[in-house]
Protein backbone atom coordinates (compact mmCIF):
# COMPACT_ATOMS: atom_id res chain seq x y z
CA UNK A 1 0.00 0.00 0.00
CA UNK A 2 1.08 3.33 -0.92
CA UNK A 3 1.89 5.44 2.34
CA UNK A 4 0.60 8.97 2.24
CA UNK A 5 3.80 10.44 3.80
CA UNK A 6 5.68 9.89 0.44
CA UNK A 7 3.52 11.97 -1.38
CA UNK A 8 5.55 14.55 -3.07
CA UNK A 9 3.73 15.57 -6.08
CA UNK A 10 0.22 15.40 -7.27
CA UNK A 11 1.37 12.72 -10.12
CA UNK A 12 4.37 11.06 -8.28
CA UNK A 13 5.44 9.48 -5.10
CA UNK A 14 8.77 10.45 -4.22
CA UNK A 15 10.71 7.31 -4.91
CA UNK A 16 9.42 8.35 -8.71
CA UNK A 17 6.35 5.34 -8.70
CA UNK A 18 3.17 6.78 -10.97
CA UNK A 19 0.22 8.14 -8.42
CA UNK A 20 -3.37 7.81 -9.75
CA UNK A 21 -5.50 10.84 -9.95
CA UNK A 22 -8.01 8.57 -9.12
CA UNK A 23 -8.61 7.67 -5.70
CA UNK A 24 -11.60 4.73 -6.42
CA UNK A 25 -8.75 2.44 -7.67
CA UNK A 26 -6.73 1.64 -4.54
CA UNK A 27 -10.36 1.19 -2.79
CA UNK A 28 -10.95 -1.95 -5.05
CA UNK A 29 -10.11 -5.02 -4.41
CA UNK A 30 -9.09 -5.94 -7.63
CA UNK A 31 -8.97 -3.96 -11.06
CA UNK A 32 -9.30 -5.55 -14.42
CA UNK A 33 -7.49 -3.89 -16.63
CA UNK A 34 -9.92 -5.42 -19.56
CA UNK A 35 -8.12 -4.30 -22.48
CA UNK A 36 -4.57 -5.50 -21.90
CA UNK A 37 -6.43 -9.12 -20.55
CA UNK A 38 -4.61 -8.67 -16.84
CA UNK A 39 -5.67 -7.56 -13.78
CA UNK A 40 -4.36 -6.94 -10.38
CA UNK A 41 -6.22 -9.79 -8.91
CA UNK A 42 -5.29 -12.71 -11.31
CA UNK A 43 -1.57 -11.22 -12.11
CA UNK A 44 1.10 -10.56 -10.00
CA UNK A 45 1.99 -7.61 -11.64
CA UNK A 46 4.51 -6.21 -9.96
CA UNK A 47 6.40 -9.52 -10.43
CA UNK A 48 5.08 -9.28 -14.18
CA UNK A 49 6.02 -5.66 -14.81
CA UNK A 50 7.76 -4.33 -11.68
CA UNK A 51 11.26 -4.01 -13.60
CA UNK A 52 9.78 -1.70 -16.59
CA UNK A 53 11.58 1.46 -17.96
CA UNK A 54 10.20 2.07 -20.90
CA UNK A 55 7.04 1.61 -22.73
CA UNK A 56 6.87 1.81 -26.43
CA UNK A 57 3.78 2.35 -28.63
CA UNK A 58 2.64 2.16 -31.77
CA UNK A 59 -0.25 1.32 -34.09
CA UNK A 60 -0.20 -1.92 -35.33
CA UNK A 61 0.75 -5.71 -33.48
CA UNK A 62 3.02 -6.63 -36.01
CA UNK A 63 5.14 -3.54 -36.01
CA UNK A 64 5.33 -3.90 -31.93
CA UNK A 65 6.24 -7.37 -32.18
CA UNK A 66 8.92 -6.30 -35.15
CA UNK A 67 10.13 -4.23 -32.71
CA UNK A 68 10.25 -5.98 -29.52
CA UNK A 69 12.61 -8.81 -31.82
CA UNK A 70 14.63 -5.84 -33.04
CA UNK A 71 14.75 -3.81 -29.15
CA UNK A 72 15.76 -7.73 -27.81
CA UNK A 73 18.70 -7.90 -29.97
CA UNK A 74 19.83 -4.14 -29.47
CA UNK A 75 20.43 -4.65 -25.72
CA UNK A 76 20.80 -7.96 -25.55
CA UNK A 77 18.38 -8.85 -23.83
CA UNK A 78 18.10 -13.25 -23.73
CA UNK A 79 14.94 -15.05 -23.19
CA UNK A 80 14.90 -18.95 -22.58
CA UNK A 81 16.61 -21.26 -25.20
CA UNK A 82 14.00 -22.11 -27.56
CA UNK A 83 11.27 -19.50 -26.40
CA UNK A 84 10.05 -17.32 -28.31
CA UNK A 85 8.31 -13.60 -27.55
CA UNK A 86 4.56 -14.01 -26.33
CA UNK A 87 2.20 -11.75 -26.81
CA UNK A 88 1.28 -10.88 -23.04
CA UNK A 89 -2.13 -9.40 -24.24
CA UNK A 90 -3.24 -11.99 -26.61
CA UNK A 91 -6.48 -13.01 -25.47
CA UNK A 92 -7.79 -9.08 -25.24
CA UNK A 93 -7.77 -9.77 -29.11
CA UNK A 94 -7.48 -6.56 -28.79
CA UNK A 95 -4.23 -4.83 -28.18
CA UNK A 96 -0.52 -6.91 -28.29
CA UNK A 97 1.96 -6.27 -25.50
CA UNK A 98 5.20 -8.04 -25.62
CA UNK A 99 8.03 -7.29 -22.58
CA UNK A 100 11.59 -7.54 -23.16
CA UNK A 101 13.52 -6.93 -20.18
CA UNK A 102 13.08 -2.81 -19.02
CA UNK A 103 11.10 -2.29 -22.15
CA UNK A 104 6.93 -2.62 -22.99
CA UNK A 105 6.21 -3.37 -26.46
CA UNK A 106 2.38 -2.35 -26.92
CA UNK A 107 0.31 -1.47 -30.04
CA UNK A 108 -2.38 0.87 -29.48
CA UNK A 109 -4.51 0.79 -32.94
CA UNK A 110 -5.91 3.71 -34.51
CA UNK A 111 -6.94 7.31 -33.45
CA UNK A 112 -7.54 9.11 -30.04
CA UNK A 113 -10.16 6.65 -28.60
CA UNK A 114 -8.11 3.36 -28.96
CA UNK A 115 -4.64 5.19 -27.67
CA UNK A 116 -6.79 6.56 -24.96
CA UNK A 117 -8.52 3.35 -23.55
CA UNK A 118 -5.08 1.99 -23.34
CA UNK A 119 -3.54 4.63 -21.72
CA UNK A 120 -5.88 4.40 -18.94
CA UNK A 121 -4.48 0.96 -18.73
CA UNK A 122 -1.28 1.27 -19.46
CA UNK A 123 -1.20 3.97 -16.80
CA UNK A 124 -2.69 1.83 -14.14
CA UNK A 125 -0.39 -0.82 -14.85
CA UNK A 126 1.81 1.84 -13.96
CA UNK A 127 0.31 2.11 -10.56
CA UNK A 128 -0.22 -1.81 -9.91
CA UNK A 129 3.46 -2.80 -10.58
CA UNK A 130 5.27 0.14 -9.23
CA UNK A 131 7.50 1.29 -11.88
CA UNK A 132 9.58 4.14 -11.20
CA UNK A 133 9.63 6.99 -13.40
CA UNK A 134 8.90 5.02 -16.64
CA UNK A 135 9.52 7.01 -20.11
CA UNK A 136 6.70 6.44 -22.62
CA UNK A 137 7.48 6.60 -26.66
CA UNK A 138 5.11 6.64 -29.29
CA UNK A 139 6.60 5.39 -32.42
CA UNK A 140 4.38 5.76 -35.24
CA UNK A 141 3.79 7.22 -38.73
CA UNK A 142 2.09 10.24 -40.12
CA UNK A 143 1.58 12.31 -43.02
CA UNK A 144 4.55 15.18 -43.52
CA UNK A 145 3.88 18.84 -44.46
CA UNK A 146 6.92 19.90 -46.95
CA UNK A 147 8.67 17.45 -45.50
CA UNK A 148 9.81 13.56 -48.02
CA UNK A 149 8.64 10.89 -47.03
CA UNK A 150 11.05 9.25 -45.12
CA UNK A 151 11.95 12.03 -42.68
CA UNK A 152 11.49 10.95 -39.12
CA UNK A 153 9.84 13.44 -37.32
CA UNK A 154 10.03 14.18 -33.34
CA UNK A 155 6.97 16.12 -32.02
CA UNK A 156 8.05 19.28 -30.46
CA UNK A 157 3.96 20.15 -29.05
CA UNK A 158 0.60 18.21 -30.18
CA UNK A 159 -2.07 20.47 -31.45
CA UNK A 160 -5.57 19.55 -31.91
CA UNK A 161 -7.95 20.04 -35.83
CA UNK A 162 -8.31 23.79 -34.92
CA UNK A 163 -4.65 23.70 -33.64
CA UNK A 164 -5.25 24.01 -29.78
CA UNK A 165 -2.60 22.78 -27.68
CA UNK A 166 -4.70 20.35 -25.43
CA UNK A 167 -6.77 17.45 -26.37
CA UNK A 168 -10.90 17.70 -25.59
CA UNK A 169 -12.53 15.50 -23.81
CA UNK A 170 -16.44 15.24 -23.06
CA UNK A 171 -16.46 14.14 -19.25
CA UNK A 172 -20.05 13.84 -17.57
CA UNK A 173 -21.44 16.04 -20.42
CA UNK A 174 -18.80 18.62 -19.88
CA UNK A 175 -15.75 19.67 -22.22
CA UNK A 176 -12.24 18.82 -20.22
CA UNK A 177 -9.13 20.08 -21.75
CA UNK A 178 -5.97 18.74 -20.98
CA UNK A 179 -2.59 20.66 -22.10
CA UNK A 180 -0.60 18.45 -24.60
CA UNK A 181 2.67 19.40 -23.45
CA UNK A 182 5.55 17.27 -24.35
CA UNK A 183 8.98 16.92 -22.90
CA UNK A 184 11.53 19.41 -24.37
CA UNK A 185 14.52 18.13 -23.10
CA UNK A 186 13.32 14.91 -24.21
CA UNK A 187 13.27 16.05 -27.80
CA UNK A 188 16.15 17.16 -28.13
CA UNK A 189 18.04 14.10 -26.42
CA UNK A 190 16.43 12.69 -29.20
CA UNK A 191 17.08 14.81 -31.75
CA UNK A 192 21.19 14.69 -30.45
CA UNK A 193 20.46 10.85 -31.14
CA UNK A 194 20.31 11.22 -34.87
CA UNK A 195 23.25 10.77 -36.94
CA UNK A 196 24.88 12.62 -39.54
CA UNK A 197 25.09 9.52 -41.79
CA UNK A 198 21.80 8.23 -41.01
CA UNK A 199 20.56 8.29 -44.44
CA UNK A 200 17.57 10.49 -43.98
CA UNK A 201 16.55 13.76 -42.19
CA UNK A 202 15.26 13.83 -38.47
CA UNK A 203 13.54 16.85 -37.88
CA UNK A 204 11.20 18.35 -34.75
CA UNK A 205 7.92 20.81 -34.82
CA UNK A 206 4.37 20.34 -33.79
CA UNK A 207 2.33 17.78 -34.56
CA UNK A 208 -1.56 18.15 -35.38
CA UNK A 209 -3.86 15.23 -34.42
CA UNK A 210 -7.00 14.29 -36.30
CA UNK A 211 -9.77 12.02 -35.43
CA UNK A 212 -9.67 10.78 -39.43
CA UNK A 213 -7.39 10.02 -41.78
CA UNK A 214 -9.66 11.21 -45.14
CA UNK A 215 -11.30 14.23 -45.13
CA UNK A 216 -10.12 15.58 -41.43
CA UNK A 217 -6.37 15.30 -42.90
CA UNK A 218 -7.56 17.64 -46.13
CA UNK A 219 -6.83 14.26 -48.57
CA UNK A 220 -8.89 13.79 -51.92
CA UNK A 221 -9.05 10.67 -51.89
CA UNK A 222 -11.51 9.74 -49.54
CA UNK A 223 -15.56 8.65 -50.19
CA UNK A 224 -16.12 12.05 -49.77
CA UNK A 225 -14.77 15.12 -50.45
CA UNK A 226 -16.58 18.67 -50.73
CA UNK A 227 -13.59 20.64 -51.12
CA UNK A 228 -11.13 20.98 -54.37
CA UNK A 229 -7.11 21.06 -54.69
CA UNK A 230 -6.65 24.58 -53.88
CA UNK A 231 -8.63 24.54 -50.99
CA UNK A 232 -6.36 21.75 -49.50
CA UNK A 233 -2.85 23.40 -50.52
CA UNK A 234 -4.26 26.41 -48.59
CA UNK A 235 -4.52 24.51 -45.68
CA UNK A 236 -1.54 22.50 -45.55
CA UNK A 237 0.06 25.97 -46.00
CA UNK A 238 -1.73 27.26 -43.05
CA UNK A 239 -0.76 24.50 -40.99
CA UNK A 240 2.42 25.22 -42.27
CA UNK A 241 2.75 28.65 -41.08
CA UNK A 242 1.44 27.41 -37.63
CA UNK A 243 4.78 25.76 -37.35
CA UNK A 244 2.59 21.88 -37.79
CA UNK A 245 5.10 19.97 -39.85
CA UNK A 246 3.03 16.65 -39.79
CA UNK A 247 -0.38 15.23 -39.48
CA UNK A 248 -1.41 11.71 -37.34
CA UNK A 249 -4.04 10.44 -35.40
CA UNK A 250 -2.85 10.36 -31.23
CA UNK A 251 -0.39 12.61 -30.77
CA UNK A 252 -2.91 14.72 -28.51
CA UNK A 253 -4.37 12.25 -26.23
CA UNK A 254 -1.21 10.60 -25.98
CA UNK A 255 0.97 13.84 -25.06
CA UNK A 256 -1.89 14.94 -22.54
CA UNK A 257 -2.78 11.79 -20.59
CA UNK A 258 1.10 10.88 -20.29
CA UNK A 259 1.70 14.69 -19.32
CA UNK A 260 -1.54 14.53 -16.60
CA UNK A 261 -0.64 11.10 -15.37
CA UNK A 262 3.37 12.87 -14.79
CA UNK A 263 5.01 10.37 -17.31
CA UNK A 264 7.66 11.78 -19.36
CA UNK A 265 6.57 10.87 -23.13
CA UNK A 266 7.66 11.43 -26.71
CA UNK A 267 6.07 10.76 -30.08
CA UNK A 268 8.34 10.02 -32.73
CA UNK A 269 6.74 9.22 -36.23
CA UNK A 270 8.22 8.91 -39.90
CA UNK A 271 6.15 10.64 -42.39
CA UNK A 272 5.34 8.18 -45.51
CA UNK A 273 4.75 10.90 -47.70
CA UNK A 274 4.68 15.07 -48.82
CA UNK A 275 1.00 15.81 -48.31
CA UNK A 276 1.90 18.89 -50.30
CA UNK A 277 2.87 16.73 -53.01
CA UNK A 278 -0.12 14.01 -52.55
CA UNK A 279 -2.44 11.81 -50.26
CA UNK A 280 -1.81 8.57 -51.05
CA UNK A 281 0.65 6.36 -49.43
CA UNK A 282 2.20 5.11 -52.80
CA UNK A 283 5.52 3.70 -51.28
CA UNK A 284 6.25 -0.09 -51.91
CA UNK A 285 5.76 -2.13 -49.03
CA UNK A 286 9.58 -2.72 -48.52
CA UNK A 287 10.41 0.85 -48.84
CA UNK A 288 7.47 1.53 -46.21
CA UNK A 289 8.80 -1.04 -43.62
CA UNK A 290 12.48 0.40 -44.26
CA UNK A 291 10.98 3.77 -43.07
CA UNK A 292 9.20 2.33 -40.49
CA UNK A 293 12.07 1.23 -38.90
CA UNK A 294 13.83 4.42 -38.37
CA UNK A 295 11.75 5.98 -35.72
CA UNK A 296 12.60 2.35 -33.39
CA UNK A 297 16.29 3.46 -34.20
CA UNK A 298 15.97 6.47 -32.52
CA UNK A 299 14.39 4.95 -29.50
CA UNK A 300 16.94 2.11 -29.89
CA UNK A 301 19.43 4.67 -29.15
CA UNK A 302 18.29 6.33 -26.61
CA UNK A 303 17.36 3.44 -24.52
CA UNK A 304 20.79 1.88 -24.96
CA UNK A 305 22.23 5.10 -23.72
CA UNK A 306 20.10 4.90 -20.74
CA UNK A 307 21.11 0.95 -20.13
CA UNK A 308 24.75 1.79 -20.34
CA UNK A 309 24.54 4.75 -18.40
CA UNK A 310 23.22 2.84 -15.61
C1 LIG B 1 -0.83 7.22 -38.34
O1 LIG B 1 -1.17 6.22 -39.15
C2 LIG B 1 -2.49 5.77 -38.86
C3 LIG B 1 -3.40 6.06 -40.00
O2 LIG B 1 -2.95 5.44 -41.17
C4 LIG B 1 -2.86 6.48 -37.58
O3 LIG B 1 -2.93 5.60 -36.48
C5 LIG B 1 -1.75 7.40 -37.38
O4 LIG B 1 -1.68 8.21 -36.33
N1 LIG C 1 -0.84 8.52 -40.82
C1 LIG C 1 -1.68 9.56 -40.85
O1 LIG C 1 -2.45 9.77 -39.92
N2 LIG C 1 -1.66 10.35 -41.94
C2 LIG C 1 -0.86 10.12 -43.00
O2 LIG C 1 -0.90 10.88 -43.98
C3 LIG C 1 0.01 9.01 -42.96
C4 LIG C 1 0.00 8.22 -41.85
Amino acid sequence: QHDESRHDSPVRYRDGSVRLRNPNIELMDQDILYHLALGSGSHDLVEMFGDVKFVCMGGTPKRMEQFAEYIMAEIGHKIPAGTALHDISQYSYRYSMYKVGPVLCVSHGMGIPSIGILLHEIIKLMYHAKVKDPIFFRIGTCGGIGIEGGTVVISEEAVDEMLNPYHEQHVLGKKVCRPTTLDAKLVRELKALSHADDPYDTVSGKTMCTSDFYEGQGRLDGAFCEFDENDKKEYMQKLLDAGVINIEMESTAFAALTHFAGIKAAIICVALLDRFKGDQVCAPKEVLNEWQARPQTLVSRYIRRYLQRK
